[in-house]
């Protein structure tokens, strides 16, 4: 695959992921990353958040059909990359890019997919906003897991809806239609073995911490009953090399990507590509 080398930027202040983080993941399906960006960083993007969405994120006019449909559990802003160059200057990076690799375990070429926004909006200001969210794999219409960074952009402490995992629910597989969400009684009927899956602690995130997920490990978020509102920037990336099975997808479909090619186009550029090997 022919990939523009001079599409992938370097953004000096986020952190290449240690061999133990990669292990984590590699374990749990799941990992904290702290301080993988420079908190500076991460507040100059809440700022442009906070002016695509309003201060307390529930101002913009959710576009139908564009903006993801996780309400009431969040109010979303889909890629915020396309008209901003902050977001798409980190969410492009170089340094993002690796990352995904490391942690995917491959050293092959990794595109980026799409980038959200997510604001849970404390229930006590909006019961249409700040709900938990049930326990789901992600939607992945690819055959190759793919690597969603979590990143909070304000202070987010445990009782403002943070994303929780089934630790090493990944080795089941796909276990459900990917994005659907349901009961913590439901998950263990349809997947008894989830029972043994022992369930992440809420935590507390200072700007620059990050999490990162792989495709089918099970996570949902619990309500934000916190006083403020908690900010998320959730960028998406795969292996260039992953190949579309034909799970309806507009994002894909419209496109022109049809089932069984590679997910290739320039809106899903290539953020890492393995250095050259030496020939001769
Ligand atoms: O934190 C959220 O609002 C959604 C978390 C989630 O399900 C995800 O990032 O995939
Ligand atoms: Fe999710």
């Amino acid at each position: 695959m022919a990939v523009d080398q001079e599409q992938i930027h370097d953004v000096p202040g986020i952190r290449t992921v240690t061999t133990t983080e990669i292990e984590s993941f590699w374990e749990n399906g799941w990992v904290h990353l702290p301080q993988l960006i420079d908190p500076d960083l991460v507040r100059a993007l809440l700022d442009r958040a906070q002016a695509l969405m309003g201060p307390e994120g529930d101002q913009n006019e959710p576009r139908i059909g564009f903006d993801f449909e996780t309400t009431p559990a969040s109010q979303s802003f889909r890629r915020p990359s396309d008209i901003d160059p902050l977001f798409r200057q980190i969410s492009h990076s170089a340094q993002i890019g690796r990352n995904a690799a490391l942690l995917l375990g491959r050293d092959s070429a990794h595109s980026f997919f799409d980038d959200i926004l997510l604001v849970k909006v404390p229930l006590s200001r909006r019961q249409d906003l700040g709900q938990a969210l049930g326990w789901h794999q992600d939607k992945n219409p690819t055959d190759r897991s793919w690597i969603y960074f979590w990143i909070p952009l304000n202070h987010v402490g445990p009782e403002q809806g943070g994303v929780r995992y089934m630790s090493g629910s990944q080795k089941l597989g796909p276990l459900w239609r990917g994005g659907e969400c349901v009961s913590l009684e439901e998950a263990h009927r349809r997947a008894p073995r989830l029972k043994s899956c022992s369930m992440s602690e809420p935590m507390s995130f200072k700007p620059g911490d990050v999490m990162a997920h792989c495709s089918w490990v099970v996570h949902g978020t619990d309500a934000n009953v916190g006083k403020e509102s908690r900010w998320v920037y959730r960028p998406t990336y795969f292996p260039s090399d992953a190949v579309y099975m034909g799970i309806p997808s507009e994002t894909i479909a419209e496109r022109g990507i049809r089932p069984f090619e590679v997910l290739e186009h320039t809106d899903f550029p290539a953020v890492h590509r393995p250095a050259p090997t030496e020939v001769g």
